[in-house]
């Protein structure tokens, strides 16, 4: 064997390695290939053990062959076992995977009570009708509940409501509201005609539970405030409420009534959802069950907030928003909003 030989055995084997080496199946298969390439038997091990019976002229130029080929095949087989190792890496990892999920066990979600759900879609209701929303505190002064709303001391019209009064300041001087028209002062001390504003909120009172009555119960209060309101407008105003919140199949009536906030006044009655008008226990055999009270208002009330009664005038409302719900989802204990049995709440 002479160098010519010698360099073309190992330019034969290097082609052999490029083909096979990247071809190797498995870690095993590329076990075989670097030993038949670089082994004990291996055509390079045999060139590199000649080299000595070589003439000294050609060794320097077979021993850099021999080192160059080991050199190149030796990266190969590393290169193609990293890709190997990766590959049985992410098989093992796969075929040993063990699935740890648990079946999901989902928490119960709660859903807004029904008389806020009622308080929302009348809001809606009112500000589709052009009204803006206002709130105003539960714990309010005799000033605010009673006196700006016509109703000075000892006026005889303040037994209208059972009054819960607060142990702070004066005796009966601080109170727990008793409707939401002290929120109609402080929306007219706060802004100048024209007002369109609706007032949701709490009350109390020192009502006997019944049927229709609660010690704690919401109102929604209405004001409109502008030159030139006149009843036509309320009435055209509680009829467009009417149909909007209970659609055609309720009939709505105005009675002529009494409060000392507005002059004229009136109640705004539907027919009963139990008896459809011909009267029961529920609506007391009326056949119809009031929902709130209204009027034009009052000039000594325009007169407390500083407004010309010559130049304004105006409208409110206040309807009790258990009625509401009561008469619109056939609600027969005004209870049930305050006994927190879910199979009750859970229907809305
Ligand atoms: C008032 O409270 C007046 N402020 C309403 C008003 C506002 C009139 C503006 C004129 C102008 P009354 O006491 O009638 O009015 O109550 C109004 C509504 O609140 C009642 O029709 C009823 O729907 C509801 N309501 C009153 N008391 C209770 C109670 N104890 N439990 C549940 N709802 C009640």
């Amino acid at each position: 064997m002479d160098l010519a030989d010698a360099l073309s055995r190992l330019d034969v084997e290097l082609t052999r390695a490029q083909a096979e080496v990247p071809q190797a199946a498995d870690l095993d298969g590329l076990a075989g290939c670097e030993r038949t390439l670089l082994g004990r038997r291996a055509v390079v091990t045999d060139v590199h053990e000649q080299i000595k019976t070589f003439p000294p002229v050609d060794r320097p130029a077979l021993g850099k062959a021999v080192g160059a080929f080991k050199q190149v095949v030796t990266a190969l087989v590393e290169q193609r076992r990293t890709e190997l190792a990766d590959v049985e890496r992410t098989l093992r990892l796969t075929r040993d995977a063990v699935d740890l999920t648990l079946p999901p066990r989902g928490r119960p979600r709660g859903h807004l009570h029904l008389v806020t759900q009622v308080q929302q879609e009348l809001e809606d209701v009112f500000v589709g009708l052009g009204f803006r929303v206002a709130e105003g505190p539960e714990v309010e002064t005799d000033f605010y509940n009673f006196e700006a709303l016509n109703m000075p001391q000892a006026h005889p019209a303040r037994s209208m409501w059972d009054t819960l009064y607060v142990k702070l300041g004066q005796p009966e001087e601080v109170l727990l509201r008793t409707h939401t028209s002290p929120v109609q002062i402080r929306v007219m001390q706060d802004q100048r005609p024209p007002i369109a504003t609706v007032m949701p909120g709490r009350c109390y009172r020192r009502d006997t539970l019944d049927a229709r009555h609660s010690p704690v119960f919401h109102q929604i209060e209405g004001l409109v405030v502008d030159r030139g309101i006149t009843f036509g407008d309320l009435a055209g105003t509680i009829e467009a409420f009417t149909r909007a919140y209970f659609g055609d199949g309720r009939t709505a009536r105005l009675r002529p009534s009494f409060f000392p906030f507005t002059e004229p006044s009136a109640e705004f009655e539907v027919t009963c959802f139990m008896c459809a008008g011909s009267g029961c226990g529920v609506c007391s055999r009326t056949g119809w069950l009031e929902l709130g009270g209204c009027g034009m208002v009052d000039p000594n009330v325009f007169a407390a907030v500083g407004y010309d009664p010559e130049e304004y005038s105006g409208f409110a409302f206040g309807f009790g928003l258990e009625r509401m719900a009561m008469t619109r989802y056939g609600v027969d204990h005004i209870k049930a909003f305050w006994d927190n049995d879910l199979r009750f709440l859970e229907q809305f």
